[in-house]
């Protein structure tokens, strides 16, 4: 799968408005209420993450998960990346199973 260019890049955010471009990637930041919601979301997403065979860049210090997305193989962003983050927003909203 090729990289997208810039303009490309910019237009596909519309539809993951919470990311943006930053350092060649699609960065977030996610803040949850505690580190149990924080971890419960990485298991989650790790699992689809292992499923697309698209894996995330990302690090997480309590509640807070920072998420970086681009595809190594291309060298940048590509649709890929893009159907990762959506994911990723679809599963930030479901509450933890300990709330
Ligand atoms: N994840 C990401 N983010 N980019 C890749 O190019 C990539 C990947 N490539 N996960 C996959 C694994 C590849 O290395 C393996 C061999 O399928």
């Amino acid at each position: 799968m090729k990289a997208l260019d810039e303009a490309q890049i910019r237009t596909a955010l519309v539809t993951v408005p919470s990311w943006s471009l930053a350092g060649g990637k699609l960065h977030r930041e996610y803040r949850f209420a505690n580190f149990v919601d924080a971890f419960g979301f990485m298991a989650r997403a790790a699992l689809v993450a292992e499923a697309m065979n698209h894996h995330p860049e990302w690090s997480n210090v309590y509640s807070r998960v920072t998420v970086d997305l681009s595809t190594h193989d291309a060298g940048g962003i590509t649709p890929l990346d893009f159907e990762l983050a959506l994911r990723f927003e679809e599963l930030a909203q479901e509450p933890g199973p300990t709330k």
